[in-house]
């Protein structure tokens, strides 16, 4: 039984903080070099400890399997303005040394029954704890604008409708998705014009609206 599920959150709390550091630096550099930055902007979280229980009854999680079983109590989000970007991100993040990469979901190409569009990552990170190091797995979603704005909408309305969705409002949904999909098939269009333009403008730096 967990008794302290602070305690046990605790690493995962710490990897969430630590990758997030990483990853606004990656979109940093890409600033400060003047070169598009392929991330937009990154959030992460842990899972509410309700959350986590919840989806321990429906994929049959036990308490001693939790750690290597349930790939994303700590998660991470990269969010890009275009399609492109997501695979660009990918690659960034094959390259690196800090994270091992255990699986990946393609769920940009192979889009969920629901409309759902995300690429994700199943990482191991090593955090470094007062009783020495400890390897914690972590989810990392990366999707467009688009594919976020998508799937906000539609995660709040599962949390209402526990994904019995009316039919009327499950046709909309997967219209919705058709749409924000055809947004960044448009925008991947005229990549090269918008990019040009950001330089031109330097978004990030002469705004003032840093992430
Ligand atoms: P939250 O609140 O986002 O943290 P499963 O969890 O059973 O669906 P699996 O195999 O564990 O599936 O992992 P998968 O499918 O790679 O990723 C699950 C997570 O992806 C979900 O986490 C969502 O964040 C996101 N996701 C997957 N499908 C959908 C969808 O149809 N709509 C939306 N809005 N998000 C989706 P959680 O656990 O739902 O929680």
């Amino acid at each position: 039984m967990i008794e302290d599920w602070h305690a046990f959150l605790l690493p995962y709390q710490q990897a969430v903080n630590e990758l997030k550091v990483k990853l606004r630096g990656m979109r940093k550099q890409y600033q400060e070099s003047a070169q598009h930055s392929p991330i937009e902007f990154v959030t992460g979280r842990v899972k509410p400890v309700d959350s986590i229980k919840e989806k321990m009854v429906r994929r049959h999680v036990s308490e001693d399997r939790l750690e290597q079983d349930m790939q994303d109590i700590a998660g991470l989000r990269i969010m890009c303005q275009f399609v492109e970007d997501i695979y660009a991100v990918v690659d960034l993040l094959r390259e690196r040394g800090d994270i091992a990469i255990l699986e990946e979901r393609d769920y940009v190409t192979n889009v969920k029954p629901s409309g759902y569009r995300s690429y994700h990552i199943v990482i191991e990170y090593p955090v470094q704890l007062i009783t020495g190091e400890k390897k914690i797995l972590a989810e990392i979603q990366v999707r467009t604008l688009a594919m976020n704005f998508w799937a906000t909408v539609e995660h709040s309305l599962n949390y209402k409708y526990q994904g019995d969705f009316p039919t009327k409002l499950a046709d909309r949904l997967q219209r919705a998705a058709a749409a924000a999909f055809k947004l960044d098939q448009e925008m991947s269009e005229i990549r090269e014009e918008i990019q040009e333009a950001q330089n031109l403008f330097s978004y990030g730096k002469s705004s003032g609206w840093e992430r």
